[in-house]
């Protein structure tokens, strides 16, 4: 479908159950075709929202196929490569994970532990769906506990990202200042595909890909050992979005495990998400009014104001004061720029709209904006983040990510987790 043409609720929800259809490769579905072939882990998760408003039984089968992979220390892979296709770099052979179905070596954002329990608390909760959902409960569990086990050896209450890929957000500026002390001169040459399906202007650039597959190949080189990677990895960053994310979940695992009679998990769940909930305070800046990420390495805050710092009002008890700083500044990033809230504070001279995570306005990260803003009794800010969203799709269709200031499309097209984020937003007209 040609863009500017979603004029009506109904044609924004026919497109976008048409793209979920179109992506769906029978057990997973691909974030968009060309660009990127394989599964990835939370698009899935975010997929299956969309997915559970026609089919249920589908969706929960987009996040069994993923955590069928789940490692044996309980990481759950951040691509899971089902099918050979030299359309994406880097592939298997460049992760060299040596898994029977190749994956990759690290993880992404938690978003399994809150969409499960959305997924059975909307339901039909059948018996035999109790059953999968178990399932995943105790899957989730044993990837929340990895987290702090192997990305929190200190035992600070917080994990670090090892990798960009990691935290979703791939060329945040909140990781330059790391990423530049990553030593890239021997990396293996190499031929992007991605500036092959998207213009080079909206996609990293060299120096942040070299340093990108310089950390893939020293991983390699430690045989993906989890055990190890925390303490050999040169990047190490403790992200507020992330852990905001993984605590968010945890707390969504102790209700949903509460309720199906899971009592243990969910008294670990509960346990590791209040330890992480007051260690996140050590990441606020009074001066940004938001949460800033933190170095491990350089041992120093990270001086950079992104959409990672926004999103602990996921996890903000009620009327906590760091509550009203964080809706003034998604007020005065909407103000500067009306088409979602942006990717990264537009004030800020790094800001890019159009390259990737460094302004772009991403419908997913709006989407975990407006449900903390909810839980937050801020009904008016999460409902001007909707708005906004939905004025991008009726402009421009499903984009992978949108200019701000003008809601062109970038990235990939006919992209799956938009198109389930579509759907969400559009639940009650449903
Ligand atoms: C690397 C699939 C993924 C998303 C990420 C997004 C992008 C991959 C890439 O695409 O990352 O994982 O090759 O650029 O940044 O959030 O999960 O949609």
């Amino acid at each position: 479908m040609s863009t500017n043409t979603l004029s009506s609720t109904a044609d924004m929800l026919s497109e976008a159950e048409r793209i979920l259809r179109l992506n769906d490769k029978g057990g997973y579905t691909v974030p968009t075709h060309g660009l990127y072939p394989f599964q990835w882990n939370w698009d899935s998760c975010l997929t299956a929202l969309g997915q559970a408003s026609f089919d249920e039984s589908r969706a929960w089968l987009e996040i069994e196929t993923l955590v069928a992979h789940q490692w044996e220390d309980g990481m759950v892979p951040h691509i899971v490569f089902h099918v050979e296709n030299d359309g994406y770099f880097p592939g298997p052979a460049v992760w060299g994970t040596g898994r029977h179905t190749p994956t990759s070596g690290i993880t992404q954002p938690s978003v399994m532990g809150l969409v499960i329990e959305q997924l059975w608390r909307r339901g039909s909760k059948t018996e035999a769906l109790k059953l999968r959902c178990r399932e995943l409960v105790f899957a989730a569990n044993r990837w929340h506990a990895w987290f702090y086990t192997c990305r929190d050896p200190r035992d600070t209450g917080l994990v670090a990202l090892l990798h960009p890929w990691e935290s979703g957000r791939d060329n945040s500026c909140d990781w330059d200042v790391a990423l530049a002390a990553v030593q890239a001169e021997n990396v293996t040459p190499y031929t992007r595909r991605d500036t092959q399906h998207v213009d080079a202007s909206q996609r990293p650039t060299k120096f942040e890909y070299d340093r990108y597959i310089a950390l893939v190949e020293l991983f390699r080189a430690c045989n993906w050992d989890n055990t190890k990677l925390h303490d050999a990895s040169p990047f190490q960053v403790v992200d507020p979005g992330f852990n905001a994310i993984l605590i968010h979940s945890d707390q969504a695992l102790a209700r949903l495990a509460a309720d199906i009679g899971e009592t243990a998990i969910s008294e670990m769940a509960e346990a590791r998400a209040s330890r992480a909930l007051q260690a996140l305070d050590t990441l606020w800046s009074a001066d940004k009014g938001q949460y800033i990420a933190y170095d491990r390495i350089k041992q120093k805050p990270v001086d950079s104001a992104s959409i990672g710092g926004l999103l602990p009002v996921l996890v903000l008890p009620a009327g906590h004061p760091n509550q009203a700083h964080i809706c003034k500044s998604i007020g005065r990033i909407l103000d500067l720029a009306p088409y979602g809230v942006a990717s990264h504070d537009p004030e800020d001279a790094r800001f890019d709209s159009k390259r990737y995570w460094r302004g772009p306005s991403w419908l997913v990260v709006n989407y975990l904006l407006i449900k903390g803003l909810l839980q937050n009794e801020q009904p008016a800010l999460a409902e001007r983040i909707r708005q906004a969203s939905l004025r991008s799709i009726a402009k421009s269709g499903c984009a992978e990510y949108y200019d701000p200031h003008t809601a062109e499309p970038l990235g990939g097209k006919t992209f799956t987790w938009t198109a389930a984020m579509v759907i969400e937003f559009l639940r009650d007209a449903r």
